[in-house]
């Protein structure tokens, strides 16, 4: 090996031992599309098959230690049901990550949670988010993200303004109830389930309530999140320069909150991303980014999708990570376009795949996660379990 090729490897392996991702709960479960579900014998059903199914991907990857949880979805009885995922945690090596609040779900939300005009409703949803600070607290996790499905279908019929000030209180409130090490992540949306307006609707709007509520919250990111031609990595690099940038919920899309396998439609637009995210690193930003998944996947396998979605983040990242950044500099400074063009595009065509294989080696992983998958029979086992109990449920009942 030569003292290039080989501080090429130096630099590929410092980056993806940087590199951890972490998997939703809701990716191993059945969903669907509002037309219709179709179910997966393989599917979770319960949070004990969530946590394994997170362990194999954990094991297959090594990256991906830590679970996001849903509160209603994995949580139903709150913090009474905490000792029982600390179990699962130790059984199975995986811990819980970010805690999502759920605030859409409940009839009483038909016009909105900590944003709807009844003074009883808005208690009760601030209620939620503390039960929920609470039950990461118990778990240990730092993460509280917060997605809010807030908003109004037609003009006229919702004070915007008053909205926002219920909006700015809540999260106030939330915010004093956070321990020191914690963070509120506000996640913004344009559109659905809300089709006029969002009370959350951009990032700008994201920090303008994360700086009021306090320094511990900031701003987290999914990528299906923005209208189709909307600049991601220029929101990325305002999020860096003014250290509000908290996370991301990957995903892709092609027309909206489509949750496509990450990478599936725009590989470039990831790349761009860590771009200026290794960037911010190289030039001393002090960075806390969690990266996290935010996919379901109703055509693919679950877990194949997962190792699929891990893999090419991996590869997105790493590629990012060989930018030779001193040489874009002198272009970027002398204004030469096209070697500055080349030498990023160049690094988004390298074939990484190599390195990142022998990445895994080096760390006693499989080379290739996704073969290993196949091979191991770990998805046709869980069917065949899974598809036998949910058999005997409906027969007995
Ligand atoms: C909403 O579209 C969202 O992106 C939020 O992050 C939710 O928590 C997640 O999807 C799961 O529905
Ligand atoms: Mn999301």
């Amino acid at each position: 090996m030569t003292n290039s090729e080989s501080a090429i490897f130096d630099q590929a392996f410092k980056a993806l031992d940087s590199f951890h991702i972490e998997i939703p709960s809701w990716g191993f479960a059945n969903t669907g599309t509002r037309f219709g579900k179709f179910l997966q014998t393989a599917a979770a059903s319960t949070i004990e098959e969530k946590f394994a199914d997170a362990a194999e991907v954990n094991r297959l990857t090594g990256v991906t230690p830590t679970l996001a949880l849903h509160v209603l979805w994995d949580l139903p009885n709150g913090l009474a049901d905490v000792p029982a995922v600390r179990d699962l945690e130790r059984r199975f090596g995986v811990r819980s990550g970010s805690i999502n609040p759920n605030l859409f779900q409940d009839q009483e939300y038909k016009y909105g949670s900590l944003c709807n005009p009844s003074a009883a409703i808005r208690q009760q949803a601030v209620a939620h988010m503390l039960d929920s600070i609470e039950i990461a607290k118990a778990l240990g996790a730092r993460d509280i993200s917060l997605w809010l499905a807030d908003g109004s279908n037609y003009p006229g019929t919702q004070s915007i303004r008053k909205r926002i000030g219920w909006l700015e209180e809540a999260l106030c409130t939330s915010h004093q109830h956070l321990a020191p090490n914690q963070r509120l992540l506000v996640e913004y949306k344009p559109f659905e389930p809300a089709f006029y307006h969002t009370d959350i609707a951009d990032w700008g709007m994201s920090v303008q309530l994360s700086r009021h509520a306090g320094p511990q919250a900031c701003v987290l990111v999914d990528t299906g999140h923005h209208y189709t031609t909307q600049n991601i990595e220029q929101i990325v690099a305002w999020l860096l320069h003014t250290g509000m940038l908290g996370g991301f919920h990957f995903n892709d899309r092609r027309y909206a909150d489509d949750d496509l396998t990450l990478g599936s439609i725009d590989p470039y637009q990831i790349f761009r991303i860590f771009h200026e995210i290794h960037s911010a690193a190289a030039d001393g930003l002090n960075l806390d980014v969690a990266y996290m998944i935010d996919q379901s996947h109703n055509l693919k396998g679950k877990i194949e999708a997962m190792v699929q979605t891990v893999v090419t983040a991996q590869e997105l990242y790493l590629k990012a990570a060989l930018i030779d950044r001193e040489k874009l500099a002198e272009y970027q400074q002398s204004c030469d376009l096209v070697a500055a063009e080349e030498l990023f595009r160049g690094a988004f065509w390298k074939d990484v795949r190599p390195l990142a294989a022998a990445w895994r080696e080096a760390r006693g992983l499989p080379a290739d996660p996704l073969a290993a998958l196949r091979e191991n029979g770990y998805v046709e086992r869980i069917a065949q379990e899974r598809g036998s109990r949910h058999a005997a449920v409906s027969s007995y009942a």
